[in-house]
């Protein structure tokens, strides 16, 4: 029987992204313009409460961008909605048949650099990043902490790309979609990346691919910078159960205005 052919949203971009310019961001803008896929982008301003939006919530119940929502997905059926950057990765990975090789071996290369970025790496940079510039008052034991922690990192990295052009092996894959993002705010995150020369042959070979560099771009004009102000650091640095209830009770703003077309 032949099955209805769906194809996304009126300008038949089939994927939407949900969606704010930072490293967890640019993860699925970078793999959305690697890929080649029509898109549209949807902001979420995670510094005035977006996040916390009802339509935004039923499909990141963890209040954190990226997410998407493919609008012609393979099986013909309604719309799915994913949230987690890895998770987004890997649904769009196996959507197209690339960025991820199919053998079990290639896969399993890639899933364990991708989990390493999700558990350790994004987290990680994270705190550095906050207690390095974001902190209200410097707190000298969690940045060495997180800085130092970084640097491990960063190394584990270096080492691995001493013997392979990618992360996983020879090919481009979403192991380095979702690192090299990350490496974008090293010197926030208190690193210097002429001391792990590997790792920055690695990045300079992305930063030259044309879709990384137009991923990046994507709403660049909306970031935070680093005088954050006051109601950005509540929403962003003040959250817990009761507080994210309540404004999702209160229906936050609303996040649907498109800023680029696929
Ligand atoms: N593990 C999540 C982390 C996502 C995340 O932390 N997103 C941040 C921006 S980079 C966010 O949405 N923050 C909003 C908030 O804290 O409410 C993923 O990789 O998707």
């Amino acid at each position: 029987m032949a099955r209805a052919v769906l194809l996304g949203d009126a300008d038949g971009r089939m994927i939407e992204l949900h969606y704010w310019p930072t490293p967890n961001g640019w993860k699925v803008s970078v793999a959305l313009e690697e890929l080649g896929l029509p898109y549209s982008v949807h902001p979420v301003n995670i510094g005035r409460g977006a996040q916390f939006s009802p339509g935004f919530l039923a499909m990141s119940p963890n209040n954190r961008i990226p997410a998407i929502r493919d609008l012609a997905p393979p099986d013909g059926g309604p719309p799915i909605s994913v949230f987690e950057s890895g998770a987004i990765l890997e649904y769009l990975a196996e959507r197209t048949g690339r960025l991820c090789p199919s053998d079990v071996r290639g896969r399993a290369e890639v899933r364990q650099w991708l989990h390493w970025q999700m558990s350790g790496l994004g987290p990680m940079s994270g705190q550095a990043v906050h207690f390095r510039r974001y902190a209200p008052e410097p707190v000298a034991y969690a940045i060495d902490r997180y800085t130092r922690e970084v640097n491990r990192l960063y190394g584990v990295l270096d080492r691995r790309l001493a013997e392979r052009p990618f992360v996983a092996g020879e090919e481009y894959t979403i192991a380095d979609i979702a690192i090299a993002p990350w490496i974008v705010g090293h010197a926030r995150a208190g690193q210097t990346l002429s001391d792990f020369p590997h790792l920055e042959r690695w990045y300079r070979s992305i930063e030259a691919r044309p879709a990384f560099a137009r991923g990046i771009e994507v709403g660049k004009d909306l970031r935070i910078g680093p005088a954050m102000d006051d109601e950005a650091r509540r929403m962003l640095f003040g959250q817990t159960a009761a507080g994210v209830q309540a404004a999702a009770n209160a229906g936050a703003a609303d996040a649907a205005s498109t800023i680029k077309d696929g």
